[in-house]
């Protein structure tokens, strides 16, 4: 039998009763119960982002093979405990790629020209009410509207092209976020353990050098113990009360507490989260604030791209099962 660990995909779903005995965990409310009941039929696990196999869970499936994410990140899945007891891993990388970069220069654009706040303007009937022009944000009777509209305490909208974009973790979702960001005309520089040797993007040896010389600060890392909290409180005022983070990576990389009194404080100029340290809890102090952008995760929800991820799956247990090589074999 395969266990899926949490709902993530109704197509993956089907996809999977269709070829297995598929158990979905969430609909048993006893879960001593359902160990006590299926441990011994369960051969593989599916996990996602927010629940996958952890030490726990591995030691309570004794004829557990394969355990396949629906994720390129592997934080929720114990690696060492699967290498040690011969367990195979496999995740979905590149099919998004793509979709998390676009959505992380998405979130850039949406933080600096205050793409959401300006549709709520223009939702509430503002727009009409008071004239407001977006032009014209030097015109004096304006200035009152523009403290409705905007956040006094950063200021106006602000220019996205040629700002300095600092990344850390040039890996695959790294790298293209850079090059999008290239063609924006920012100038590139990275942090990463050791220099990359074929990129001519400036590398900084640390996160605070790479925050204080960057305009807006991207988290594009895996999450693994050394780079929980990797955005620190002195990351955090390196950054300054100009600079933007980004975070379409886990929430556990920035200290979200931080983070928050930072924004409130205006130590930190803006912030576009995709991922939040306990979600789906998301700081309410944030929903107050104009310079963020808040969203649920869906940095890989394309529904093109989803698609791919779960016939990626599928692949890597079908493949597994029928003694082929794995699609894409991490452990
Ligand atoms: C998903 C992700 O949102 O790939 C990852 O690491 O975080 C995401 O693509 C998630 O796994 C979907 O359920």
């Amino acid at each position: 039998g395969v266990l899926m660990v949490c709902p993530m995909s109704t197509y993956l779903e089907q996809q999977l009763e269709k070829r297995f005995t598929l158990l979905c965990y969430w609909n048993f409310s006893d879960k001593k119960q359902f160990i006590n009941d299926y441990a011994h039929s369960i051969r593989a696990v599916v996990g996602n982002a927010t629940a996958g196999a952890d030490a726990e869970l591995i030691e309570a499936l004794p004829e557990l093979e394969i355990v396949a994410s629906f994720s390129v990140g592997l934080d929720k899945i114990d690696l060492n405990k699967c290498k040690e007891k011969g367990i195979r891993v496999t995740n979905t990388p590149d099919v998004l790629t793509d979709d998390v970069a676009d959505l992380a220069i998405g979130l850039m654009l949406a933080v600096l020209r205050r793409i959401c706040e300006c549709d709520r303007y223009v939702r509430k009937g503002l727009w009409k009410a008071g004239d407001y022009d977006l032009t014209s944000k030097l015109n004096v009777p304006l200035a009152r509207h523009c403290i409705n509209l905007l956040n006094v305490r950063c200021g106006l909208l602000s220019v996205f092209s040629g700002k300095t974009v600092g990344i850390i973790g040039l890996g695959r979702i790294g790298l293209a976020i850079a090059k999008r960001a290239e063609a924006f005309g920012c100038p590139i520089s990275y942090y990463t353990r050791s220099e990359k040797p074929n990129t001519n993007y400036k590398y900084y040896p640390t996160v605070v050098e790479l925050a204080t010389n960057c305009d807006i600060l991207v988290v594009a890392c895996a999450l693994t113990p050394e780079t929980r909290y990797i955005v620190n409180c002195d990351v955090i005022d390196a950054l300054g009360a100009k600079g933007i983070l980004i975070n379409i990576g886990r929430g556990p990389h920035v200290d979200e507490k931080e983070m928050v009194s930072a924004l409130l404080d205006g130590r930190l100029g803006g912030a576009g989260l995709d991922v939040f340290e306990n979600e789906p809890e998301v700081p309410d102090k944030l929903f107050g604030l104009e310079n963020v952008v808040l969203l649920p995760h869906v940095a890989s929800g394309t529904e093109e791209t989803r698609k791919e991820m779960a016939d990626i799956v599928i692949g890597n247990l079908e493949a597994y099962f029928q003694n082929k090589p794995l699609l894409t074999p991490v452990v």
